[in-house]
């Protein structure tokens, strides 16, 4: 009796035992099972809240792309066009410009034509005048070879007084064209040593570049501080200047330089 009643005691503490592990088991089961749940409900959430935001980033950043490219290309457009109003004036006004440049160069070439025929006429004129009143033309100058004798200061006022002077040798060829017009006869030119002595000047300030004094001179002899050429006792054809006292009696040459003929 008392051995049934311990093997009844014992099955029973195996039956409670087994109910506990199976209670256990359940419970745990139910906790994996509720914690799986709140973990794919938390997923869900995750997702759908990932789902949202991508939505409406995709949304925002779709409509304010659009308008943004919509604004730069109108706004690239009317940069176009204010370019190209740009250039078209710019355009216009160089061609207006380049037209008015055109039509003044013509204008002041035509003036200058002008200009110059009537420069030409009027030294036509001029030679025509100073040739007939006994000049002679050689080389860009008329020269006035004198009959008369003064002294060297009154032949220069007779052709200060002409508007011209004395004549002044700037070359060889100029000297060498009074050889043959004057032959023996002297007469003064514009050369003169009266400030310093020595120091032989033209009259207008210049000193010669050329000499063709005749030999010996100048030898300032009785003091002679005026110059004449085609000095009678020159042994030369082209050496014939000779210093001479100012205030003697001999022709004189004025000379008139022009440009143009
Ligand atoms: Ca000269
Ligand atoms: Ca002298
Ligand atoms: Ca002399």
């Amino acid at each position: 009796m008392s051995q049934d009643v311990y093997a009844n005691v014992n099955r029973a503490a195996k039956i409670g035992e087994r109910v506990e592990v199976e209670v256990e088991i359940y419970e745990s089961a139910d906790t994996v099972t509720n914690g799986q749940n709140t973990v794919t409900e938390q997923q869900e959430t995750n997702t759908n809240k990932t789902t949202q935001s991508n939505v409406t980033g995709q949304d925002c950043h779709h409509t304010t792309g659009t308008r943004s490219c919509r604004l730069a290309a109108v706004f690239l457009g009317l940069l176009c066009v204010i370019l190209l109003i740009v250039i078209i004036l710019l355009w216009f006004k160089f061609t207006t410009d380049r037209d008015q440049l055109q039509t003044s160069n013509s204008n002041l070439a035509a003036e200058r034509d002008q200009l110059q025929k009537e420069r030409d006429g009027l030294l036509m004129n001029l030679s025509e005048l100073f040739l007939l009143s006994g000049w002679k033309y050689f080389n860009s100058s008329f020269y006035y070879i004198t009959t008369e004798k003064k002294s060297w200061s009154e032949s220069r006022k007779d052709c200060r007084d002409k508007g011209t002077d004395l004549l002044i040798i700037n070359s060889r060829e100029e000297q060498e064209f009074f050889n043959k017009e004057l032959g023996r006869t002297e007469a003064w030119i514009g050369l003169t040593d009266e400030v310093t002595e020595g120091d032989w000047k033209w009259v207008d300030g210049s000193k010669p570049t050329v000499k063709f004094w005749a030999e010996g001179e100048p030898n300032n002899y009785q003091n002679e501080d005026c110059a004449i050429t085609s000095f009678q006792r020159t042994i030369s054809d082209i050496l014939t200047w000779a210093d001479y006292p100012c205030h003697q009696s001999v022709s004189w040459i004025c000379e008139k330089r022009v440009t143009g003929l």
